[in-house]
């Protein structure tokens, strides 16, 4: 006999067999797991959106860190289209965001906050005809999710400013 038991959603609850995913469930963001204030569960990770006001890639940090995480390490192209409809659900500004990964420490080697290569190209970094992200150079070594670029990641400026997305890890 399989006994079944109930996962518990953010819309309800559905039955599930243990080890099995919850019907139409395309990423873990069904699964129940706690975020503590402000940070909100997106995707399996533990996300907050600065959207209010905008700063340098370090002012970003900076909150990030005062609020017990890191800028945001959006490592799979799933995660990144939870953050877009999580944006434009909640009519945040379409804008450009700050996430973790950086290659500020050595030029090319980008890096999110917790140490762990970036993984290059599609379907992570923007490419379209002969634009290829990264394409700034020494000028450029910090990584957004660029409005302009469809959210695909893109480097930009550090010193510019936009919004930012922390995230709060677990280990
Ligand atoms: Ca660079």
């Amino acid at each position: 006999m399989v006994t079944k038991f109930c996962l518990v959603l953010l819309t309800g609850c559905v039955m599930a067999l243990p080890g099995e995913k919850a019907l139409g469930e395309k990423t873990n963001t069904n699964i129940e797991y706690n975020c503590t204030a402000p940070y909100i569960p997106i995707a399996g990770h533990c996300l907050f959106f600065e959207s209010l006001s905008k700063g340098t890639w370090g002012n970003m940090q900076t909150i990030c860190r005062l609020l017990g995480g890191d800028l945001a390490k959006l490592d799979h192209s799933d995660v990144i289209g939870d953050v877009v409809m999580y944006i434009k659900e909640h009519a945040m500004p379409e804008s450009d965001y700050w996430i973790g990964a950086s290659d500020e420490s050595k030029e090319g080697d980008w890096l999110w906050p917790d140490g762990s290569q970036v993984r290059m190209g599609v379907p992570l970094w923007y490419r379209c005809g002969s634009t290829v992200e990264p394409n700034g150079g020494v000028k450029q070594n910090c990584a957004a999710i660029s409005n302009g670029r469809f959210y695909y990641i893109s480097d930009e400026d550090c010193s510019g400013e936009n919004y930012g997305i922390c995230e709060y890890y677990w280990t």
